[in-house]
């Protein structure tokens, strides 16, 4: 008998769905930062065993969107829940409860299976851990409640355990060796997109997008060139820096972590370019990979 289904992370901003995601995986499939919209999309992370295959997916904070793109990231929340065969609801420890009332909703509601993980315990105590486990067992009565830690990788195998004996019959809907269904570039995307978020303040990062336009794999290298697009001039000059200092730091962490990801040695060129309020421009998002309808 095999086993397969969707698994389905959803939750507020940065409570750690990412970081569960990885933990899950194995891999730095999804980017983490401590800034809130990190991630931008669905991204799937694909676990497989010999009589199993589990697909996570990841998906972007539940926030209440302002513009084009944030409303493309929720479409991306709405599909999970439509395609899950179980749900994990995660939230972080002293967090109250999810802001979007509609989701919340959907939550409670919810046929399949929901798992409740508390995450980030490692920064709590036993008497204000049984607290929380109390509140949401109040608030979400239909879900099976974990304490985990995602970043100490804390009862995240139980979790796994629980996953595995709830999931359909099925056969694999992925090939059985497949990680993820991303295309190299986005992961080159989203790895120069993770050190923009880390090396610039305020607005910036979320002023950005990469464009991966070249990705030539040798025998021993990758040749890659990445364009950064920003939507003014002034966050040009910031993102390049005083003689191309900002960039260039920005450019030898993504390597690095790139080398560790592809496991080769790369060689990364990025460049600057001003593309005027791409996040508002519903042709430059769907060029993007954002669904926008
Ligand atoms: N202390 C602690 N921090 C965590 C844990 N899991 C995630 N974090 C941190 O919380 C922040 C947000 O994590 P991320 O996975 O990007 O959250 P997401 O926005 O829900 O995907 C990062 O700084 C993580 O390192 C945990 O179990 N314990
Ligand atoms: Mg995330």
């Amino acid at each position: 008998m095999h086993k397969a289904g969707f698994v389905n992370i959803i939750g507020n901003p940065n409570v750690g769905k990412s970081t569960l995601m990885n933990a899950f995986v194995g891999e730095r499939l999804s980017i983490i930062t401590s800034k809130a919209q990190t991630t931008r999309h669905r991204i799937l992370g694909i676990v497989n065993g010999e009589d199993f295959q589990v697909v996570f997916s990841d998906t972007p904070g539940i926030i209440k969107p302002a513009y084009e793109l944030q409303a493309s990231m929720m479409d991306f929340v709405k599909s999970a829940f439509e395609d899950a065969d179980i749900l994990i609801y995660m939230v972080e420890i002293g967090e109250k409860e999810l802001k979007e009332e509609a989701f919340f909703n959907k939550i409670i509601h919810s046929k399949i299976p929901v798992l409740l993980l508390i995450n980030k315990i490692d920064k709590s105590n036993q008497e204000h851990l049984e607290q929380q486990v109390l509140f949401w067992k109040e608030k979400v009565p239909n879900a099976e409640i974990f304490p985990i830690s995602a970043l100490e990788n804390f009862n995240v195998k139980e979790v796994f355990d629980r996953i595995i004996e709830l999931l359909p019959e099925s056969p694999p809907y992925y090939s059985k060796d497949a990680l993820t269904d991303k295309p190299e570039r986005f992961f080159v995307n989203e790895i120069i997109r993770e050190k923009i978020l880390l090396n610039y303040d305020k607005e910036i990062p979320y002023a950005v997008e990469i464009e991966t336009e070249e990705f030539i794999e040798d025998e021993d290298i990758i040749r890659i060139r990445a364009v950064i697009m920003v939507e003014r001039e002034t966050q040009k000059g910031i993102i390049i820096g005083h003689k191309g200092s900002a960039l260039k730091k920005v450019g030898v962490q993504a390597r690095e972590d790139l080398e560790k990801f592809f496991g080769k040695q790369i060689y990364l060129k990025t460049y600057v370019k001003v593309n005027k309020d791409w996040r508002t421009n519903i042709k430059q998002l769907k060029r993007f990979g954002y669904n926008i309808k």
